[in-house]
């Protein structure tokens, strides 16, 4: 520090720090720059690269992503200060590239938008106090709730749901209102949302692009020093630019949008993106702007051309779901991510990493997870987390997983959905009930079992759907927390009226199976 201490009085610049998920023009740290005299920082750490094991196409991504938005912002003026990765001097860390930058540039001070994860925020604030440069921790403005208003909305409600605070995020930013009532006279068209797909439909694809030198870089880079990361490298598609994902946007519109509400809970084995965007890696690294994306969606709905199920139920994705989970996330860390509500021990199956499994639609989830560090929503919540929590894995395996093999995850959002949403981990402060299924609904959404080893109608015993013994297993083993639930009773009530040599063959083809994931 001494070298900062006697050179400061000469510095006349700013350090405008810029983390991988904050690629956007309208930053809040850059809006507090002055392209003509502050210097912008990006790095590529091996920290971020490996805090958990991420998929290839993942680092990719964010690598090509950074690279390109390093070369908009010289374009538009800004001096930017680039490590890269195999920098020979790359301390690895982001609190050491900051040190590092610190003495080059002898800054007044450091601007940074407040960054996405706990563990990023923990190790600004330890800078902060262990450095005595200046260092501006901003409010990130692309989320409409801040946590201050989500704080005072929870404030004193007996329970947290996504739909209350969905009404409110709706009357804030005014999307498919009329005046203060909801379009089309409901808040929410879920319940025309849950058609099965059928493998005639015309199936829209995502937009594609061809990689160009810089991406190509970047790939020989991660087929070079992550070789034994999870997944498939390439054929590598997605747009690393602002104009790109613009398209991907546009190409969304247009072809798959006005179906994105009837099908979105449905399921193909040849189909990876049926109706749904694949733009939520494009909207958390910051190349797509998440209300802007929604007024553009809420436009498609206004000039007729989208259907109102399809449009309120994309906005309530983005203002709901979205805001909702990073609401959660910040309220509930540090302890949210070590909850274990219902003391689930069981290893994370190897095959959530090979794909190797005989039930079809884990394989077809897994094997398309691989391919492209993308599984829609109904495949992460009812196939791979329904088994997981099913199974009873410990949520924090289950969580290290979904953080590492997706290309849009980070972890203020794949936490709540993972340990919240889909594995109850924190006993029901997310969602009001497990999302948990036999194979049933998997047949009925899906068209997984028609090629499958198992017979989904049989209910137990040899050749019978892993789901469906599973199933009724989690149900009688977890019956002194779930009885209760009003939402869960008819579930109970079934099980009740069951004969017991019935409900024990189930519990002995549990028994067996769970025996063999051992
Ligand atoms: P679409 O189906 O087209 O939905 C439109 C947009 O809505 C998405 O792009 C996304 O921005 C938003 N959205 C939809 N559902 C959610 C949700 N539940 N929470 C937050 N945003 C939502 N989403 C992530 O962005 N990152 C994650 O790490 C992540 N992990 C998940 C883990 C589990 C176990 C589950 C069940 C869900 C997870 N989700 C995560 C939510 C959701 O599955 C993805 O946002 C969605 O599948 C992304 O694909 P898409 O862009 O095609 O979405
Ligand atoms: C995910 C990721 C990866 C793989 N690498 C980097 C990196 O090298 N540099 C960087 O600035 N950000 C990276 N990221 C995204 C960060 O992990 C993300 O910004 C933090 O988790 C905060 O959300
Ligand atoms: Fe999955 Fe069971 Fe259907 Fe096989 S039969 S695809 S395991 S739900």
């Amino acid at each position: 520090m001494g070298a900062y201490t006697s050179q400061k009085d000469q510095a006349i610049s700013n350090l405008i720090f810029i983390l991988g998920d904050q690629l956007s023009l309208d930053i809040a740290a850059l809006k507090k720059g002055n392209e003509d005299e502050d210097i912008v920082l990006m790095v590529e750490v091996v920290d971020e690269a490996s805090y958990v094991p991420h998929h290839k196409k993942k680092i990719a991504f964010l690598f090509s992503a950074m690279r390109h938005f390093a070369e908009e912002l010289r374009r538009e003026g800004w001096t930017v200060d680039y490590v890269s990765l195999s920098d020979k001097n790359n301390s690895g860390s982001f609190e050491g590239e900051l040190k590092r930058a610190v003495e080059r540039h002898i800054p007044l001070q450091i601007f940074v938008t407040e960054p996405g994860e706990w563990r990023v925020l923990e190790s600004l604030k330890n800078f902060q106090t262990e450095n005595d440069i200046p260092l501006a921790i901003l409010t990130d403005d692309r989320f409409i709730a801040t946590h201050q208003e989500f704080r005072e909305w929870a404030e004193g409600r007996k329970q947290l749901r996504m739909e209350y605070f969905y009404r409110e995020m709706r009357r804030k930013t005014g999307l498919l209102m009329n005046g203060d009532q909801p379009e089309g006279g409901k808040w929410n068209y879920d319940a025309e949302n849950r058609k099965p797909a059928k493998a005639y439909l015309f199936m829209p694809q995502p937009h594609q692009v061809k990689p160009d030198a810089i991406t190509q870089e970047v790939l020989d880079l991660v087929g070079d020093k992550f070789s034994d990361n999870f997944g498939d490298l390439t054929p590598f598609w997605f747009a690393v630019t602002r104009n790109e994902a613009e398209k991907a946007l546009d190409v969304f519109i247009r072809d798959a949008l006005p179906k994105f509400g009837d099908y979105q809970d449905a399921m193909l084995k040849d189909e990876k993106f049926l109706y749904h965007s694949i733009l939520s890696l494009y909207i958390n690294c910051g190349l797509l702007d998440p209300l802007s994306v929604c007024h553009r969606v809420a436009q498609s709905y206004h000039d007729g051309y989208a259907p109102l199920n399809a449009a309120e139920g994309f906005i309530r994705q983005i203002i709901g779901w979205r805001e909702y989970v990073r609401g959660i996330y910040w309220l509930k860390m540090p302890d949210y991510v070590s909850e274990n509500y219902l003391g689930a021990k069981r290893k994370l199956p190897s095959f959530y990493w090979s794909g190797e499994t005989d039930m079809a639609c884990l394989k077809a989830a897994i094997s398309q997870t691989k391919e492209e560090a993308y599984a829609h929503h109904i495949q992460r919540l009812m196939v791979t987390g329904n088994f997981a929590l099913l199974a009873g894995v410990d949520p924090h395996e289950v969580h290290e997983w979904y953080l590492a093999v997706y290309a849009d995850a980070y972890e203020w959002v794949e936490l709540p959905n993972t340990l919240g949403m889909s594995q109850f981990g924190d006993g029901g402060v997310l969602g009001s009930k497990p999302y948990i299924s036999s194979g049933n609904y998997i047949n009925k959404m899906s068209d997984y079992c028609k090629g499958c080893k198992f017979d989904v109608k049989k209910k137990y015993g040899e050749g019978a759907c892993p789901f469906n013994s599973l199933y009724w297993d989690f149900l009688a083993r977890h019956a002194d927390k779930f009885r209760g639930n009003p939402r869960m009773g008819q579930m109970y009530r079934l099980w009740d009226k069951m004969h017991p040599e019935k409900q024990q063959a189930y519990r002995d083809s549990a028994a067996v199976f769970l025996a063999s994931l051992d």
